[in-house]
């Protein structure tokens, strides 16, 4: 892959002869004592698995060697941490990441090689942690990635799901879910603390009295108590020392529950208790959708934030003593509203557990926390209901009250009179039944707010958050999100790695302002085939996986027109549907007529609850099988959904693509990461104005862009001005003959009924303004038709499109949170 060389430091090689020797030969020694001694197994008859955990180890050793190297030099300086504090972390694979990160890839690469042993097959028996559902928990993935590679003390706060996201299975076209076991065959990347735990209650109710100083204090009398337990996973930086943590808590009955119960001779009662707790850490909820209301997610959220909350006061306490200079210690972000409980929970800890006033104790609280947002879809804001909140965290609704009083307070003296600004800004909803806006407790409690990428973050102020950018303009910022080279380029696309290298030197991977410099190669004629080539590899690479997983055989010569991303309404997979529809139909009036063969791939989960979105899949599926046994359109068009998108895979998909489709309605995109993805991968995008799209085409230029659709503004006014699809159906005889073709059943052996909920919601509704559009995306389609056939120009756009990405890597986006937000700077780590 790459070179081993300077880019940031040689790795450092250990002492020879202990564990941290990263010399081959050390290695080779602990690999073997990891197969006898941790897996328990004589070398003759390791299995796959064996081998793969023995090679865990090893490399775990060494995180592990420089993880207390990290501690150490944190104790002796004083820093402030920065604490991610996230429901989700989309890890994908460790192993190869981290052999990345220690600068011993290829060394490891070849070594197997030379043994005889396919070390492929070991990347592929590792399970990866699903502990997230698409963007959100993959961006603070990246992040823990560019943390520890900026070498900043950080920390990651989260919930160990015993059932990440669910494995997707396409049966009949349909989606089918299982359970994700990503446990079961252990996990060698995180150590157990079964010493480190805290206890969280729920429940009960609450009762005033006064302290010894006569001060009115309320102590909460809880229901039950559980117990989080800490599970920690190394998070390596790239070719530095920097070992951060990632903490997931573990939820655990407390023995003294059982015993009290086993007492009374209710054992089984106590068992059964036993299990409720441990509900609590079970399974990953989808998100991103209308949420459900459901206690058991409320009990997570504030499981997790409880136990990491008492975690930073212990090390708080350890480092320093003094609670006041807490928020001099920690930064603390709340990725999305999931964690914006530990705004209640601080003041609770403060005031009523360390009895410290309560002025005192929101200063602290307002300046430790940071939130950002993550969308502007109405139905995915979360909120409470008041009674649930009431029953599960009773202290903790009182003190929301408190906060609110203050707040509204403030309010009506900077707007009096203004009592429609004060409902809507209370961090209680009250138009219809009685919820708790966690976006409101998360601005409030928060001495600054972001949006993830430009547009988000204006239309944040514009409309979602209007009200309080207006009451506190300087608490709002933009932080565009990114993604880390490290795996999206360096680990997904050793190929293209290699010829970057090997033109402008491997600086690029931790500085990717560099890759500008291959912008002087446009003109190598010799250049732009060898990244022809390497595209090809790739192609064929993801071709030979299709083949493996769905049995569709796939031209790598055609265009591979991509669009993977979690199944939903706004993403509009449908749009690109409706298009291959129109393809379809084209080919089939006139067999002669001029299209350049095109292979269309899908991927992507769609939450189990989400009829439309399953029924989309269906779609897709039932199309592709038309489509790909028509032998008009044979060796023209070819439809593929590609089963079980997620990180592991998606090393294969991004490399592989020629057209990114990021084509989601204005407006409804908070940023999207993909679309980051696939054009540092070389894809050219067709998108509209929407989320980081916009800046995207502004980085690689407009010419280098496949723009069409409305803007936000203009979706906005259309809609409402009262949108009416039939208008935009009347006037185009194309779509009526695409939304004809489906309903007559063509695509479902007939059945015309099949697909008819999700015609009439476009032909009725269509929310997501797909007719609008359709028009615009079918003619920038023909132009990418037309543009693919010059593959001159379309790799001169490819190399662009890499070269000028550098702006969208993580390392950029955590390096403007720690500037602006965190206010943090690089604690390097020795291995001296
Ligand atoms: C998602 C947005 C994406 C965005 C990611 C990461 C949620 C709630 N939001 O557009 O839909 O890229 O967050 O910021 O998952």
């Amino acid at each position: 892959m790459v070179k081993e060389s300077k880019a940031k430091q040689p790795p450092a090689e250990g002492r020879a002869g202990s564990r941290s020797d990263l010399s081959l030969e050390g290695m080779r020694r602990t690999f073997r004592e990891h197969i006898l001694y941790t897996q328990g197994r004589f070398p003759e008859i390791a299995t796959r698995n064996d081998l793969y955990m023995a090679m865990a180890y090893t490399v775990r050793d060494q995180l592990l060697h420089r993880w207390i190297k990290t501690v150490e030099q944190l104790r002796r300086t004083d820093v402030r941490i920065v604490s991610y504090l996230s429901a989700e972390f989309l890890l994908g694979p460790h192993l190869e990441n981290n052999l990345i990160n220690l600068g011993i890839h290829d060394r490891v690469c070849r070594t197997a090689e030379q043994e005889g042993f396919d070390i492929q097959t070991l990347f592929e028996q590792e399970e990866e942690p699903g502990l997230g559902n698409g963007g959100l928990g993959r961006l603070a993935a990246c992040y823990l990635d560019s943390l520890a590679t900026l070498e900043i003390p950080a920390i990651g706060y989260g919930i160990r799901y015993e059932f990440g996201i669910f494995d997707q299975e396409i049966r009949d076209g349909w989606q089918v879910e299982h359970t994700d076991e990503w446990l079961h065959l252990g996990n060698p990347w995180e150590i157990a603390r079964p010493e480190i735990f805290y206890q969280v209650s729920f429940g009960g109710r609450t009762e005033p009295y006064e302290d010894d100083r006569g001060r009115y204090q309320v102590r909460w009398l809880p229901h039950r108590t559980v117990k989080g337990v800490a599970y920690d996973t190394p998070i390596l930086g790239y070719r530095v020392n920097t070992c951060n943590l990632l903490r997931l808590w573990k939820a655990e009955a407390i023995e003294s529950f059982e015993f009290e119960a086993f007492n009374v001779g209710d054992y089984y009662g106590a068992v059964d208790q036993k299990v409720f707790s441990e509900n609590i850490t079970k399974v990953l909820y989808p998100n991103d959708e209308p949420i459900q209301g459901k206690q058991l997610r409320l009990e997570q959220q504030y499981f997790f934030v409880s136990c990491s909350l008492q975690d930073m006061l212990h090390l708080h306490k350890l480092i320093d003593g003094d609670l006041s200079r807490f928020s001099r210690r920690f930064a603390i972000q709340l990725n999305d509203t999931h964690p914006a409980l530990s705004v209640a929970e601080l003041m609770r800890l403060l005031v009523d557990e360390h009895e410290m006033d309560w002025d005192a104790a929101w200063e602290i609280t307002c300046t430790t926390f940071a939130y950002t947002n993550h969308t502007l879809l109405p139905e995915a804001l979360e909120k409470w209901p008041v009674d649930l909140f009431a029953t599960l965290l009773p202290r903790h609704l009182e003190i929301i009250y408190e906060i609110n009083r203050r707040f509204l307070d403030e309010v009506k003296t900077r707007y009096p009179g203004d009592n429609a600004r004060v409902a809507r800004m209370s961090l209680i909803d009250e138009s219809g039944g009685r919820y708790v806006r966690m976006a409101h407790l998360a601005c409030v409690g928060s001495h600054a707010v972001n949006g993830v990428a430009e547009l988000h973050t204006q239309l944040l102020k514009d409309d979602v958050l209007h009200d309080f950018f207006e009451m506190m303009p300087e608490k709002f910022s933009n932080k565009t999100n990114g993604v880390t080279p490290r795996r999206f380029m360096v680990l997904s696309n050793p190929g293209l790695t290699r010829l970057i290298t090997a033109k402008i030197g491997d600086d690029w991977i931790s500085r990717s302002e560099e890759l500008r410099r291959l912008e002087q190669f446009v003109d190598d004629g010799a250049f732009r085939e060898e990244w022809r080539q390497v595209k090809r590899e790739n192609k064929q690479r993801f071709a030979r996986l299709i083949l493996e997983r769905t049995g569709i055989e796939v031209d790598p010569s055609s265009m591979f027109d991509i669009q993977v991303k979690r199944l939903h309404e706004y993403k509009r997979q449908h749009l690109n549907v409706l298009h291959i529809v129109a393809l379809y139909n084209r080919i089939k009036l006139d067999p002669a007529c001029d299209l350049c063969p095109r292979t269309f791939i899908f991927g992507g989960k769609a939450a189990p609850g989400y009829f439309m979105a399953k029924l989309i899949i269906k779609l897709i599926n039932s199309v592709a099988e038309v489509v790909n046994r028509d032998p008009d359109v044979s060796g023209r068009l070819k439809v593929v959904f590609f089963p079980d998108f997620n990180v592991k895979n998606a090393k294969f998909i991004y490399p592989a693509c020629d057209l990114s489709e990021q084509i989601s309605t204005a407006g409804k995109e908070a940023s999207g990461t993909g679309n980051m993805k696939f054009s540092m991968n070389g894809a050219l995008t067709i998108g509209t104005l929407d989320g980081a799209n916009v800046e995207i085409r502004e980085e690689v230029g407009a010419e280098n862009f496949f723009l069409f659709g409305l803007t936000a503004e203009e979706v906005s006014s259309l809609l409402k001005n009262g949108y009416q699809p039939s208008a935009y159906y009347q006037g185009n005889p194309e779509l009526q003959a695409v939304i004809e073709r489906i309903r007559s059943g063509h695509f479902s052996r007939g059945d015309r009924e099949l697909f008819k909920p999700l015609l009439d919601s476009l032909l009725f509704h269509d929310p997501f303004l797909l007719f609008a559009d359709f028009a615009s995306y079918v003619e920038v389609q023909r132009q990418v038709d037309q543009a693919y056939r010059d593959q001159e120009t379309w790799t001169r756009m490819s190399i662009l499109n890499v070269a000028r990405m550098g702006k969208f890597s993580s390392d950029r986006a955590i390096r403007e949170y720690c500037r602006d937000i965190w206010k943090v700077k690089p604690v390097p780590v020795s291995l001296e």
